[in-house]
């Protein structure tokens, strides 16, 4: 068998490890990055890999009756050590396929069976926590899982405290010692992978918790740093700089039913806002040019225009809703929300009109109105449903935070300073309480701004607002993202 100074050789050659500058999954910029799911194309290398994990387990003393790989990565080099060992596996699911009718785990298993989980990379340990906590709740036992390679950034002793060993093949400071040994990197850059790992260890014990966090140095990312992460969607992209640049996180409302009025709107309190967002179907007049015009203002201003439409139909339908009739929603708003009650199809359908015009989408993960049915595992479903379509969603219209993947935005409607809500249903939080307390990052205002005395005041009023309760939660929270 290999030894593992060779595999470290090897994993170097195809380029499964790189250094330089890398944006994480988290946002944070580490000087190294894995990508093993380059072994694929070596299928020596893969055996090899498999059978040093499969020893690993065995040196180990394991007693296991299934194996499962997190996905993706770990998904070949399960199945390769499971059909050279003749130890069955099981496949899991991401995503189960139309949320909640469909298996999440495929294969034959027994509840109370036991499952080694099998991974590739371990950071914080959250992905290998995500498929022990699947493989639980379908009644196996979880006690343990083999990496190939351990960041050394507190993912093993998380796993621990929540009753999971993990075994590694290798460890990242024998991987810098092979490849700096062997002249592959310089000094340099091994001191500087180092402190990055000092610097950036993701697990603190409950009982350093409460003095560590004061000290920690991960804080949460500027909208300006979320503009410029490698995954981010165009339009969050766009939107984000536009915040930055504004120094704004206010969405007006533009609920007004005549074009005039809503123009005006849109030329008077466009330097304030980084979105309008406008019903197009209540005005009474609408023609076409209405359109062009807020295009040219969204231009010349620099916001962009959100058709709160809330699509909640099958995907055929949403599809002509977008592109046709007598709006054509999707020639002029740069963003358009949904229901999620519809399943996946809704966003299959809008995606099909919008990607190609680099049109983005949010999800309805929450409602601000009272009694909403949008909570607990809908909510979560929309979530879900948004990181499998990340290339369309990139946000969510929700009362509070519901990911720390600081690729989505999240836009919270139902805001106003004076009023706690109208007598509809309209519930209302401050836009602190929206941005500093509940963590999102917009604030969505109709009648806070349109039923002031005075419409541009009251406007830079909520844009000051919202701003500075962004810098109070920027200042103060550190991150909790893996
Ligand atoms: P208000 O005047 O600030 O209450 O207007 C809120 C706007 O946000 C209005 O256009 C609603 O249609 C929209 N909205 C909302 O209030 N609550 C929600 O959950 C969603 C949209 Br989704």
């Amino acid at each position: 068998m290999m030894d593992i100074e060779k595999l470290i050789l090897q994993l170097y050659d195809i380029q499964a490890v790189k250094f330089g500058k890398f944006q994480l999954k988290s946002g944070i910029s580490s000087p190294i990055y894995f990508d093993l799911r380059v072994i694929v194309s070596h299928p020596t290398l893969m055996n090899q890999v498999s059978s040093l994990m499969f020893q690993c387990s065995r040196d180990a003393g394991l007693k296991y009756d299934l194996l499962c790989g997190v996905p993706y990565t770990a998904l070949p080099l399960a199945t390769v050590i499971s059909s050279s060992n003749n130890v069955p596996m099981l496949i899991r699911r991401k995503e189960a396929k139309d949320y909640g009718t469909k298996q999440i785990i495929e294969g034959d298993y027994k509840k109370g069976e036991t499952c080694l989980v099998i991974e590739d990379v371990v950071t914080s340990g959250s992905s290998v926590l995500e498929t022990v906590e699947v493989l639980k709740k379908e009644g196996l036992k979880v006690t343990d899982a083999i990496v190939l390679m351990d960041r050394e950034q507190g993912g093993k002793a998380k796993l621990e405290e929540l009753g999971i060993q993990l075994h590694c093949v290798c460890t990242l400071t024998k991987l810098l010692d092979v490849l700096h040994k062997n002249g592959k990197i310089q000094a340099e850059i091994l001191q500087d992978v180092h402190q990055f790992i000092r610097e950036n260890n993701t697990f603190v014990s409950p009982e350093k918790q409460s003095v560590t966090s004061a000290k920690k140095t991960c804080k949460e990312l500027s909208y300006g740093a979320r503009a410029e992460l490698v995954d981010i969607h165009p339009v969050a992209a766009k939107l984000l700089r536009i915040m930055e640049k504004k120094k704004t996180n206010l969405c007006l409302s533009a609920d007004v039913t005549s074009s005039k009025e809503l123009l005006h709107l849109a030329d008077t309190l466009g330097p304030h806002i980084c979105i309008l967002k406008t019903h197009i179907d209540i005005l009474h007049d609408f023609q076409s040019i209405v359109t062009s015009e807020l295009n040219a203002l969204a231009d010349k201003h620099e916001f962009l225009i959100f058709e709160d439409r809330k699509f909640a139909d099958i995907g055929n339908t949403v599809k002509h809703q977008y592109e046709e009739g007598l709006y054509r929603i999707s020639s002029w708003s740069h963003i358009v929300n949904a229901h999620v009650v519809p399943g996946p199809g809704v966003v299959k359908g809008l995606r099909e009109v919008g990607l190609p015009l680099n049109r983005g989408c949010l999800l309805i993960a929450e409602m601000s109105s009272q009694g909403s049915l949008a909570v607990g595992d809908y909510s979560k479903a929309a979530v879900k449903m948004a990181e499998e379509y990340s290339n369309f969603v990139f946000g969510f219209i929700s009362v509070s935070k519901m990911t720390n993947n600081p690729k989505f935005l999240h836009m919270t409607p139902g805001v106003q300073m004076q009023l706690s809500g109208d007598n509809l249903g309209q519930q209302y939080l401050t836009p602190e309480e929206v941005i500093d307390k509940k963590r999102s990052d917009i604030i969505i205002v109709g009648r806070g701004i349109l039923t002031a005395p005075g419409r541009l005041e009251a406007a830079q009023a909520y844009k000051t607002a919202g701003w500075e309760a962004y810098l109070k939660r920027l200042t103060k929270a550190p991150s909790s993202e893996d």
